[in-house]
């Protein structure tokens, strides 16, 4: 079997190349951005733009891979604010050009993945955790709505033209190599820096009140593997836990892996508005379908991610 991963250089990109290599025992293509680099062995790389719908024809027409796992995308929420016309022109016209590009290939019908995002869900209610699938969409910034309109142009496609288009929707994935922008990361690199007497003893954190659904990024993967051979066409699958967390609880394993006292201080510039207290995916559908289950225990993910910023 052969796997195209587009996107490949990102935090998700690294992982799961090398569960579809090592564990899957797949070939596998991937493509990142000119300025990027992959440093993988038996690995072909292509550059791609997803904007440049041209490009991915001759890819997929030369390639032609059985499993597409479309990872691209401007991923920061933070950025979606500052520019939303290119986050739309990536996650939502990329995308388009990504399944586009496959419709107009003759003879051509590998399974697709889209990778969306918890945060399509929004603002939800508070009956309405553990969230379903199937709960009403209500994206709360521009990164969450258009990762709401791939999955909706994704089972419009799926439907209307045949294809074997799986969406996901990922909740919080953690683990070594993620960048301190995700809170995980950040308090590990804070304590790390702290430890290495780079700082004072002092870390600064947001609003600790909130619960997140946290999975390690290599279970993450698995699911993706998962859904892409044995996900129904059309369908969209929740990746997450199933079991949400206070971040102040999550502060506190990190803290106990320290080696030193730590001070905590609330930093304003950290704390976002939390309409949402609560969000844990309920992940049922994922498991009945696919068998997958987490395997990795949140304790040995933060040990590894504090390990992997001590580095
Ligand atoms: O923005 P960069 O320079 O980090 O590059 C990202 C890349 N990318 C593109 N690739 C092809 N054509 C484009 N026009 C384009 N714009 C950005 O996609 C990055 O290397 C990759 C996405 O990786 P990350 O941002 O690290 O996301 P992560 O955490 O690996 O998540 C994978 C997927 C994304 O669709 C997320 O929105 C979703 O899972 O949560």
């Amino acid at each position: 079997m052969k796997a195209l991963i587009i996107g490949a250089a990102g935090f998700v990109g690294n992982y799961l190349t090398d569960h579809l290599q090592k564990d899957c025992k797949w070939s596998v293509v991937t493509t990142k951005l000119p300025r990027e680099t992959i440093e993988k062995e038996n690995i072909e790389t292509y550059d791609l733009d997803i904007l440049d719908k041209e490009a991915i024809t001759s890819l997929l027409d030369k390639e032609r891979p059985d499993f597409i796992f479309h990872l691209a995308a401007q991923s920061s929420v933070a950025l979606s604010w500052k520019d939303p016309a290119l986050t739309v022109d990536i996650n939502i016209k990329g995308s388009v050009n990504v399944l586009d590009a496959i419709r107009g290939i003759a003879d051509y019908n590998p399974r697709i993945l889209l990778i969306g995002s918890g945060e399509e869900y929004g603002a939800i209610l508070p009956d309405e955790t553990p969230i379903k699938e199937n709960t009403l969409l209500r994206p709360g910034n521009i990164y969450a709505a258009t990762k709401a309109c791939q999955n909706m142009i994704g089972s419009i496609y799926a439907k209307a033209y045949q294809m074997d288009i799986m969406m996901v929707r990922a909740f919080n994935h953690i683990g070594p190599n993620q960048a301190p922008l995700f809170v995980v990361a950040d308090f590990c690199k804070q304590v790390a820096e702290i430890e290495k007497g780079m700082n004072e003893p002092v870390l600064y954190v947001g609003n600790l009140s909130a619960k997140r659904d946290f999975t390690d990024v290599r279970d993450v993967v698995r699911a993706y593997s998962a859904i892409i051979q044995k996900g129904q066409r059309g369908e969209t699958y929740n990746v997450g836990s199933g079991r949400s967390i206070e971040i102040k609880e999550l502060l506190g394993h990190i803290l106990a892996l320290s080696t030193v006292d730590i001070k905590i201080l609330v930093d304003e510039k950290k704390l976002r508005p939390v309409d949402v207290p609560d969000i844990e995916a309920d992940t049922e559908k994922l498991r009945k379908e696919t068998g997958w289950e987490a395997k990795i225990p949140l304790l040995e993910t933060l040990k590894e991610t504090l390990e992997y910023w001590r580095g």
